[in-house]
């Protein structure tokens, strides 16, 4: 095993779900000398991110992801392989389709990658995201993702907390909501060429400062362990799990302190079905469909995994307080 080259390895030795369950066993015991011996070699060492069939980042990023900090607190829910966290998903930049973003994206080039900060902060400028990275702690984040659309998966995101970034640009007391925007390309995301487009691109969303300062709000760079895919937004998009997924947004290239609430693109195409706080709720139905349960996926086709939706996706212990005095049936 040691010495075989990495074309000599077939995928299902070293699919990133076994390597990355084998790394956390490995990262989360006080291992004795026996243990280690015991350890699969791919897990041990660090190019297995070599292996992968998923487009790689720059070497420098996938050391940093795999020098993150294991996640602390273990996660009840199965995590959703890898394959579905993968090659099901929305980025309508790529199509429409569940399987769109993973046959499409390709186009896009997510390195070298840099961030425009801008707005209501002390500093503001354009920063590269190897300079950006260089000042966050990563870690490892296991969420649960809730789509508005009735689906959920459980990821285990590399990223870092978001308010650690923002508080090294100083926002001002003017500063109180942050508006993320996605790339804005043609060539690299062709559906923002149609004519037939649902969006108004660039895709926009935005949080409150509170909802942004929060330390359950990160940036992620990596999942499973890897550099992000294309797919799931490379190479740095948001995840607010308390909220629907839509909020999550993806390849973001500016963030702004604004003073308003900042328009956010679901809002703006259809306001009566999606609201700006858009925050896990069982009790308030989207107008064509109910909220209540959710497929949870892996999901089959004849025995469907429905589970019941949690208010704030299980989070309320957390950020309940956030929306206190508010009532989140108008404000939804
Ligand atoms: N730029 C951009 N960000 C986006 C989307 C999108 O279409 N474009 N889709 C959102 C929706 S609806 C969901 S559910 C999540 C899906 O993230 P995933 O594909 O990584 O699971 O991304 C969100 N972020
Ligand atoms: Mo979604």
């Amino acid at each position: 095993m040691l010495i075989k080259s990495s074309s000599d390895i077939k995928e299902s030795e070293i699919t990133p779900e076994s390597v990355y369950r084998d790394r956390r066993r490995f990262m989360g015991l006080a291992l004795g000398a026996g243990a280690l011996a015991a350890a699969p070699v791919a897990v041990a060492k660090p190019g297995f991110v070599t292996d992968s069939p998923v487009r790689q980042g720059p070497e420098w990023l996938s050391r940093r992801i795999a020098e993150a900090k294991a996640s602390p607190d273990p996660v009840a829910d199965e995590l959703t392989p890898y394959e579905h966290v993968t090659s099901y998903n929305n980025f309508y930049e790529f199509g429409y389709d569940k399987s769109d973003p993973a046959k499409h994206s390709g186009s896009l080039k997510p390195h070298p990658w840099s961030v425009e900060i801008a707005g209501h902060a002390e500093k503001t400028g354009s920063v590269n995201l190897e300079d950006l990275l260089a000042k966050v702690t990563l870690q490892e984040r296991v969420y649960r993702l809730r789509c508005v659309e009735a689906w959920s998966m459980v990821i285990p995101w590399v990223g870092f907390e978001l308010g650690e970034l923002l508080k090294q640009f100083k926002p001002t007391s003017r500063a109180k909501y942050v508006a993320f925007t996605t790339l804005m390309d043609k060539e690299q995301m062709p559906e923002q060429a149609s004519r037939f487009s649902t969006i108004d691109w660039p895709y926009r969303e935005g949080l409150r400062m509170d909802e942004a300062m929060h330390p359950l709000t990160i940036l992620a760079v990596g999942l499973y362990g890897k550099v992000l895919p294309n797919q799931n937004g490379a190479p740095l998009r948001l995840v607010v799990p308390w909220k629907y997924g839509f909020k999550s947004i993806k390849s973001i290239v500016k963030i702004e302190f604004t003073e308003k609430e900042p328009a956010t693109s679901w809002n703006v195409r259809a306001p009566n079905e999606y609201g700006f706080y858009a925050n896990v709720n069982p009790n308030v139905d989207h107008p064509r469909w109910s909220q209540a349960t959710e497929r949870r996926l892996p999901s089959g086709l004849f025995s469907p995994n429905i589970i019941d939706t949690q208010m704030f996706n299980g989070y309320g212990d957390e950020v309940a307080q956030l929306y206190r005095g508010m009532d989140l049936r108008k404000q939804f």
